[in-house]
């Protein structure tokens, strides 16, 4: 009898060990100072500092890209996006980004004996264009490997601002059909523009001045679907929901699940219980309920006895910004905060803190838990989880860091190229180089810097993490150096697509 406890415990064990559940949450321009486990800032961000506390917690962990779509796009399929032209900031009416035929993350789970799961905010297209809401979308994450999708299309300040469960809007009625364009408005129908007093929320700064709904204006057009329209200040509340309801629902099977917070992006509109909580207005507010999010979903795992066999990793899609178009008091009631922490610029910046972002990954028992200053990126996750589930499973960009990622090694990458609006920065050990660009030195709507320049930037990262010398001309050999690794690192075809960006 007791050797087969013991056989039945070992098999579980190794079970457990070998097909852990694997849980990325994902929030969305959460700067690497937001986060008060990596920085003096004035949030306390207690439930992440907790998994950080547990894990390993990455100084020098990175997002691809300076914005979303394109940091999605490298995160579940291991591939850098300036490789394809397509991964920019998308419309909510955009079709899907990735190709149904290539392996994503959800694709390698799945073949391992996973239930795959994504919960949040997507922003990766849906459908072959031309969506018709008001039909089964043909098209979605669940044509890329995951089995259970429940997601906003995009951002919410993008239409639709409706739900998408699987293939369906959810909660729409027949009789009221949902109607979406971003081209041009639909007849009759109001805007921000044509009936500024729809505006009884919040009002837009840049942009953000079409569709209202929930007195926010928004970006595109929107007619109908009245009963499907979410409720801003529940989104949180309604995504975790669906994300303990996965985890409900697979407590035998292993189970990959990506969550995407929502949070801190715009439009900022806190549940009820967080309103006012940080005293740095609604962004702040909105940071407390992302931490909030991470300490219930995993309350949920602790409570299910699945906190021990789970992997977490916790990021961010890009740095962090204040005013990103509505007025919400970021700017005015940021205080002494820094979401950026050390470094300069912040989000669609090529500066380090457009993709500089926090970085946590924990798994009880297993990680060597403390702090990493080795190079890793979001694009490395694909290969890094392959391995620890012994699929075999590589992709272009992706390198297999598990055991840094578990704080077993210090080795990080060699190397890593930085995307910000279709223009790279490449890191090389601890230099930065940013090759010469047209276009401004500062974005002035969102008041911050671009990290462009006419003139060549080279960076020491390790003495000078917050980018204030630039020694390219001190040191020539230097900027040599990694100007050739860089052409041979993103190769001629993309060099001659950028041509046009760079001024030699
Ligand atoms: C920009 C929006 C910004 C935000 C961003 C996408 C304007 C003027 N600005 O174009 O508000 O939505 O796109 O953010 O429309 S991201 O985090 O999804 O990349
Ligand atoms: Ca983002």
């Amino acid at each position: 009898m007791a050797t087969t406890s013991c056989q039945q415990r070992t098999t579980h064990e190794t079970a457990a060990t070998t097909k852990p559940n694997v849980l990325i949450i994902y929030a969305d321009d959460l700067g690497y100072g937001d986060v008060s486990a990596n920085n003096q800032g004035k949030i306390a961000t207690l439930n992440i500092d907790k998994l950080a506390a547990s894990g390993v917690r990455f100084t020098n962990g990175y997002a691809t890209s300076a914005t979303c779509t394109p940091s999605r796009f490298a995160l579940l399929t291991g591939t850098y996006p300036w490789r394809n032209k397509n991964a920019q900031i998308l419309p909510g009416d955009a079709p899907l980004l990735i190709d149904t035929a290539s392996m994503t993350m959800a694709d390698m789970f799945r073949q391992q004996g996973y239930a795959t799961g994504v919960v949040g905010k997507w922003h990766l297209g849906l459908g072959r264009g031309h969506v018709d809401w008001n039909q089964p979308i043909m098209e979605t994450p669940n044509d890329l490997g995951f089995d259970y999708s429940y997601i906003m299309a995009a951002t919410a300040d993008r239409v639709p601002t409706v739900y998408v469960e699987n293939r369906r809007v959810a909660g729409l009625q027949a009789n009221d059909p949902l109607y979406v364009s971003y081209e041009k408005n639909f007849p009759s129908q109001p805007t921000a523009l044509t009936n500024p007093e729809l505006m009884t929320k919040m009002k837009w700064h840049h942009g953000h001045n079409q569709s209202v709904h929930n007195g926010i204006p928004r970006i595109g057009y929107m007619k109908g679907g009245k009963a499907a329209l979410w409720d801003d200040a529940s989104i949180a509340a309604v995504f975790l929901e669906k994300a303990k309801a996965f985890v409900d629902a697979h407590q035998k099977q292993p189970f990959f699940l990506y969550y995407a917070l929502h949070e801190p992006h715009v439009p900022r509109v806190p549940g009820a219980r967080f309103a006012g909580k940080s005293g740095l207005g609604p962004r702040g507010d909105a940071v407390l309920e992302a931490d909030w999010c991470v300490g219930e979903i995993m309350r949920k795992l602790q409570e299910d006895g699945l906190a021990d066999n789970t992997l977490v990793v916790f990021s961010s899609d890009n740095g962090p910004v204040l005013n990103d178009g509505y007025y919400d008091e970021a700017v005015e009631k940021n205080g002494a905060h820094t979401p950026w922490g050390q470094f300069r610029g912040g989000k669609y910046s090529l500066l380090e803190a457009g993709t500089r972002v926090p970085f946590i990954v924990n798994w009880p028992g297993h990680v060597q838990q403390g702090t990493s200053n080795a190079v890793v990126s979001q694009v490395d996750l694909l290969a890094s989880l392959a391995a620890l589930v012994h699929s075999s499973t590589q992709a272009l960009d992706s390198q297999n860091l598990l055991a840094t990622f578990l704080g077993k090694s210090t080795k990080g990458r060699a190397n890593l190229v930085l995307e910000a609006s279709g223009r790279l920065a490449f890191r090389s050990g601890d230099w930065l180089l940013i090759p010469p660009y047209r276009g401004k030195p500062l974005n002035e709507e969102v008041n911050l810097e671009t990290g462009l320049s006419p003139t060549p930037q080279l960076y020491n990262l390790a003495s000078d993490l917050g980018q204030r010398t630039n020694l390219a001309s001190i040191q020539p050999a230097k900027l040599t150096e990694l100007q050739q690794q860089f052409k041979q690192v993103v190769g001629p075809d993309f060099q001659a697509n950028t041509e046009e960006l760079q001024l030699h």
